[in-house]
């Protein structure tokens, strides 16, 4: 692992100018939100579906993300907070994170890499990587009430690095979660739909593990955490920059440029996330593997997840089992249940 510590913030003046701009942008679609009044609200409500939103939304959406491309470039910095400020992050989301995943039975898998064929990580077949896991707890559907999977508790700890405690403690969590929810629809991978990014088997990529993540530079970072919810939290994290992976295993080039975007996936496939290259490259994009100076929980996404402060919370996945660079916009699991694909803050 390296020693270099680099400290993630932008310097005080960037993040205001940042603000001020954000503010003009808010007084512009302001304004013209306004000024178009009752003939705009006529037009969403006549306008057919569209991922759920009436086409009209789903427009104006589509719209906010290119003035915010276009104003942005994804270059302005989240505002960053000391370590003081920090609080723990609540526990709000836990598609494909049912089973424990020890670091040992993990491989992140990257799929596009340019001369896959030369690295040493080079699999023929990255999705025959068997993930490993060492417990299991299922929800039941019916009460959203949680049991261990008969004859699974057993067999815990299979690596000593995980052990029943921790099984215990994901379920206990999990179960607090549902309860939280119980009055809420459950939506899950059955509702959200296959991913259409899912990788053929087949796919040739390579496999990486904790060891050769963690040659990337250490980077800390202290910014709020926004969920679209209404909730939002002053988190501390760790972990390497999602620039320097695609810098230190670049993506194979597509009519000679980059391609347009990076895909990533839960192990599972239940979860799924895309972003564009401009956002994936941003210098506070972080892969974490540590929050609130520990190493990450299971329940936090353990054994990489993705903070990514210029987007919400939905947007940054937990347990990241594939990075995929692709030129076609991706899949994205909450934009098929009817949220803005760039969710940009
Ligand atoms: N694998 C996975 N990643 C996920 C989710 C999820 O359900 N499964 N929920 C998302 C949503 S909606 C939010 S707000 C955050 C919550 O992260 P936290 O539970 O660490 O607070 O994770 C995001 N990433
Ligand atoms: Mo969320």
């Amino acid at each position: 692992m390296s020693d270099e510590r680099i400290v993630a913030s932008g310097d005080a003046e960037a993040v205001k100018r940042e603000s001020a701009r954000r503010t003009r942008r808010s007084f512009l679609l302001g304004g013209v939100a306004a000024a178009a009044g009752y003939g705009v609200a006529r037009w969403i409500v006549n306008s057919p579906d569209d991922h759920r939103l009436q086409s009209a939304l789903r427009k104006t959406l589509n719209f906010d993300a290119v003035v915010n491309r276009a104003v942005f470039a994804e270059r302005g910095l989240a505002p960053t907070y000391s370590v003081s400020q920090a609080k723990p992050l609540r526990l709000n989301g836990v598609v494909g994170l049912e089973d424990v995943l020890p670091v040992e039975g993990w491989r992140l898998q990257i799929a596009g890499v340019a001369n896959a064929k030369s690295s040493p990580f080079y699999a023929s077949d990255v999705t025959a990587w068997e993930y490993k896991y060492a417990a299991a707890v299922q929800p039941n559907e019916a009460d959203h009430d949680l049991k261990k999977a008969p004859g699974k508790s057993s067999e815990l700890n299979p690596t000593g690095a995980v052990d029943s405690d921790a099984g215990a403690a994901l379920a206990a969590h999990i179960e607090a979660l549902m309860k939280a929810r119980s009055k809420k629809r459950h939506e899950g991978n059955a509702e959200a739909g296959v991913s259409k990014n899912a990788l053929d088997i087949g796919t040739p990529g390579l496999l990486l593990s904790m060891d050769e993540l963690m040659k990337l530079p250490h980077v800390e970072l202290v910014t709020e955490f926004k969920c679209i919810e209404g909730w939002s939290n002053v988190t501390q994290w760790g972990g390497v920059r999602l620039r320097d992976l695609i810098d230190a295993y670049p993506p194979e080039k597509v009519n000679g440029r980059e391609p347009r975007y990076v895909y990533m996936e839960a192990p599972n496939g239940d979860y799924y996330c895309g972003y564009d290259m401009a956002a994936a490259r941003h210098q506070q994009s972080l892969l974490v593997t540590e929050m609130g100076g520990e190493p990450l929980k299971q329940e936090h996404g353990a054994p990489l997840r993705l903070h990514m402060p210029i987007k919400y919370g939905y947007k940054q996945i937990k347990r990241i089992g594939l990075i995929a660079y692709t030129d076609q916009k991706p899949d994205d699991y909450w934009t098929k249940l009817g949220y803005d694909w760039y969710a940009g803050l």
